[in-house]
């Protein structure tokens, strides 16, 4: 059976099959072995849908939140139970290895568990008040329908990173999935049509997906009745649709490119540099917004470095990433792999030197051999996110200039350092340190864990999302003032006798 029709049979035994097949929509592939499984229907007219929305959400903010977390806790239940069929479906269609499959749907039942326990948190303030016989208070409201634009490489676990706290905050939630993993969201869709029918009583419209291209997304941002957009995605996309939302003053919360970089130092454990490297630069085949682009090594231990990772490399297992001990599976799509070999194509212009890598593996799907660089310098390719595992090594001599090095590219998202001085690693964390949304010691860029919240600065767009407080971004800040007295001060002292 070809990968994509395995998915589609998933999908079916997750009971989200049905009329979605038609002969003009959206092509659904394979990365793994360039299959198709037919064309789904796109979603012809979004009106209803917001309109859903929005009545939904009428009925859904009169709900207490910690009802409204029973719905995310019996969808975590549900989550549970599926989650071996979501993980292969996330392989199928997204070409992650089995574990980082598994991983996915892990980090949405953890994004459940803590959504439950927000439920009942969704704190407020109480301030004095300047007036006798007078209090003040914070309150946290629903702030209506919010719309998740989510991007292929995390197909269902971003979602459901907005779409928890959107729920428990009294959100409805639009969710228009990347055209390149649509199957992933249908059979969420279906694992949660299954915690609503537990629940009971939840409106109609708490959670709908749009199948569609950029188009759709666009026209859903445009949309006055949305007030937040929540998008993952590339920078390209995110000034797009920061520049619709602005256009009416809606709210939006982004997390875009990366150019995630790692700092060695001296006194690095070497070892355990090369784990966190080959894990974050080459996992999930570069295709993380949190995967490590950039290795910035201090020059007295570079080449041992750089020998050591040409060595893992030269052994990394590619292939079909449904088999045992496969590490690396294929690339989202041709052009990807376009981008890749243009990347490595302008780095070398730049004075690039490859220590490894290049090229594709002859077989169907595209798999190609992730890629060490090194660079004279932060040329305009380094700038750049190239969506491939592509690591430029560069190197420097004085700590400072490291960091500067680190902070040199437009976007913002992680970074780490590996050192054994404390110095340093602190040096790294302070306010002159690393500008990134996300700063580890010791620990690879990405792989963060739900409770942090996450995002990151620059073109990465500056939202945050996932834990601490990012679920104020899913709610309306009131300010309320009640007068027990009987007498009608104002503020400031300001007389007005009538
Ligand atoms: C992304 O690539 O869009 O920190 C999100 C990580 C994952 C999430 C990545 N937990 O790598």
């Amino acid at each position: 059976m070809t990968a994509a029709n395995e998915a589609r049979t998933i999908l079916e035994r997750l009971g989200a099959g049905g009329p979605i097949w038609s002969s003009d929509g959206l092509e659904v592939r394979s990365p793994i072995d360039g299959s198709t499984a037919g064309r789904l229907a796109e979603t012809a007219d979004l009106e209803p849908v917001v309109a859903r929305a929005v009545e939904a959400f009428h009925a859904w903010r009169r709900v207490p939140a910690p009802r409204r977390g029973e719905l995310v806790r019996l969808f975590g239940d549900e989550l549970r139970a599926a989650k071996d069929d979501l993980a292969r479906l996330v392989t199928l269609e997204a070409g992650k290895i089995v574990s980082e499959g598994l991983g996915e749907v892990q980090e949405m039942i953890d994004v459940c568990d803590f959504a439950v326990g927000l439920s009942r948190q969704l704190y407020g303030l109480t301030l004095p008040s300047e007036r006798p016989g007078h209090h003040m208070r914070e309150t946290w409201q629903p702030l209506g329908p919010v719309l998740v634009i989510s991007a292929f490489n995390f197909p269902v676990a971003v979602w459901a990173w907005n779409a928890c706290l959107a729920l428990v905050c009294g959100d409805p939630v639009i969710w228009k999935p990347s055209e390149k993993t649509p199957l992933t969201a249908l059979a969420t869709q279906a694992v949660f049509q299954r915690a609503l029918a537990r629940f009971g009583d939840a409106p109609e419209g708490l959670s709908q997906v749009v199948v569609g291209g950029r188009d759709a997304g666009e026209a859903l941002a445009a949309d006055p009745r949305i007030p937040l957009v929540s998008a993952t995605g590339s920078t390209r996309m995110g000034r797009a649709v920061a520049q619709t939302v602005a256009g009416r003053l809606g709210r939006s919360l982004l997390e875009l490119g990366g150019n995630n970089a790692m700092i060695v130092a001296p006194s690095a454990d070497l070892e355990m540099a090369v784990r966190a490297v080959a894990f974050s630069a080459v996992g999930t085949c570069g295709q993380r917004c949190t995967s490590l682009r950039r290795l910035l090594v201090h020059e007295s231990v570079a080449d041992a470095l750089v020998a050591r990772l040409k060595a893992a490399y030269e052994s990394l297992p590619i292939g079909d990433p449904r088999e045992d001990g496969v590490l690396v599976g294929p690339l989202i799509d041709a052009a990807a792999a376009e981008a890749f070999e243009a990347s490595l194509a302008r780095a070398a212009e730049q004075g690039g030197e490859v220590v490894t890598g290049g090229g594709r593996l002859d077989r169907d799907g595209i798999y190609i051999r992730p890629a060490i660089v090194r660079m004279p310098a932060q040329t305009e390719v380094v700038m750049h996110e190239t969506f491939a595992p592509i690591l430029y090594v560069l190197t420097w001599s004085d700590f400072d200039q490291a960091v500067q090095m680190q902070n040199a590219v437009p976007q913002g998202l992680s970074s780490c350092v590996f050192t054994d001085s404390v110095r340093e690693a602190e040096q790294f964390l302070s306010a002159w340190g690393s500008d990134c949304g996300i700063a580890n010691v010791n620990i690879g860029p990405s792989g963060a864990e739900i409770g942090g919240a996450f995002g990151g600065e620059k073109d990465t767009g500056g939202g945050r999302e996932s834990g601490s407080d990012a679920w104020k971004a899913y709610m309306r800040r009131q300010t309320q003032t009640v007068n027990f007295s009987r007498d009608l001060p104002l503020a400031q002292g300001v007389r007005f006798e009538v």
